[in-house]
């Protein structure tokens, strides 16, 4: 997935091995970081670098013990003032060695010296995983060859570094630091934590690349009703969108209990048909979930009470006010049918308690929409529809 990173980093470990040690004597560099080593530690018995100084170079005991002494006793003296000493005793090793060996450095010399090797343990994202890098001394792996960790912006990486035959070590902000620790970073971006292990068999490099991503989006949702004002037992269509979401589900409150909402995973864009119930308002609220975490939203459905029908001029009870209403009256009128009780009442649209030819015109009226509510009709009712078909 990311080779580029494997290809760059690399290079970084670097593994001194004993063999070079003995062979080829001091770079300058290394030289440098020795010296340095010693003057960081003034305090330190010249008698604890001597075995470094020995594996790194030809220089005898006695004379490593006097350039330390040296060293210490100058702590405003550069490094670079001494180097040139160091490497100059190691290229003249074959002389200096059998002129100058005692027996004690017989003894240094018979113990073998084992170069550091180093291991960091990884513990980062939610529940802390922990994973092993720096395994081969080179580079970023892990047992399983992975060269990186992934976490998400803000969250925190704990590395714990350990080493063997290491004296100390050099961690990632180029500070000297201890040869085995623990810290914890907050990385603001990907970054490579290094730690470079030193003791008298060289050093070695233990690393980790952690990249950081930034934290999925909060997912964002709306939801629609098809209807804001309805009456029970309307159908009403609950719509949704959705932004960085993964699925939705229902709130579980009083409105679902209302409106009989399933407690079931729905899709992150998706509708509903609703059977409007109850009175008053009701807010359907939907909870969206994605990676970024979760949200609500919710639509407004105000539930007015059922209009109460006035049926006056529906003569014949079908449901409508037509002409057909109208030609009843008349034909009740000049006597050419008899009425019910019932449907008498129902002619009477003024209410006086006759069933008149003024009736007949009321409904021709209403008909013809010039008027919108019969005379008898009660305060807040309101009307059957009108039909324009005729015929009885
Ligand atoms: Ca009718
Ligand atoms: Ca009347």
């Amino acid at each position: 997935m990311k080779k580029y990173i494997l290809g760059a980093i690399l290079s970084i470990g670097i593994l001194v091995s004993p063999a070079f040690t003995q062979a080829a004597g001091l770079t300058t560099d290394q030289a440098t970081i020795l010296i340095n080593v010693v003057k960081s530690s003034p305090s330190t018995p010249a008698g604890a670098f001597v075995d470094l100084i020995t594996a790194f170079s030809g220089v005898t005991v006695n004379q490593a013990t006097a350039l330390i002494t040296v060293v210490q006793s100058s702590p405003t003296t550069s490094a670079s003032v001494f180097v040139p000493l160091l490497t100059s005793f190691t290229s003249d090793t074959s002389t200096t060695q059998t002129t100058m060996q005692p027996t004690t450095q017989t003894t240094t010399q018979s113990t073998a010296v084992k170069s550091p090797t180093c291991t960091l343990n990884v513990a980062y994202g939610p529940g802390g995983v922990a994973k092993k890098y720096g395994l081969t001394g080179t580079g970023y792996y892990d047992g399983s060859g992975s060269t990186y960790v992934e976490i998400h912006d803000g969250e925190p990486v704990t590395i714990s570094w350990a080493s063997t035959n290491a004296d100390y070590s050099q961690g990632p902000g180029g500070d000297k630091d201890l040869a085995n620790g623990s810290a914890t970073y907050y990385p603001g971006g990907n970054k490579a934590y290094v730690w470079n292990f030193y003791g008298n068999g060289g050093y070695t490099s233990c690393g980790v690349m952690v990249e950081v991503f930034p934290n999925p989006d909060i997912p964002a949702c709306a939801l629609t009703a098809s209807k804001n004002t309805a009456v029970p037992g309307d159908h009403v269509t609950l719509s949704w969108t959705s932004e960085d979401a993964a699925y939705a589900s229902w709130v579980q409150d009083s409105t679902a209990d209302v409106l009989g909402l399933p407690l079931d995973k729905l899709s992150d864009f998706g509708s509903q048909v609703v059977t409007v119930a109850g009175k008053g308002y009701l807010t359907p609220t939907l909870s969206i979930f994605g990676k970024g975490g979760s949200s609500l939203c919710s639509a407004t459905i105000m539930v007015t009470a059922p209009a109460v029908v006035c049926n006056k001029g529906d003569v014949n009870s079908d449901g409508v006010i037509s002409q057909s209403d109208q030609e009843q009256v008349m034909r009740f009128v000049v006597g050419l049918v008899t009425l019910t009780d019932a449907e008498k009442n129902r002619a009477d649209t003024n209410g006086d308690g006759l069933v008149q030819l003024n009736d007949a015109i009321d409904i021709g009226g209403y008909v013809a929409r010039q008027i919108t509510i019969f005379q008898a009709c009660p305060s807040g009712t309101v009307g059957l529809p009108v039909s324009s078909a005729t015929g009885t």
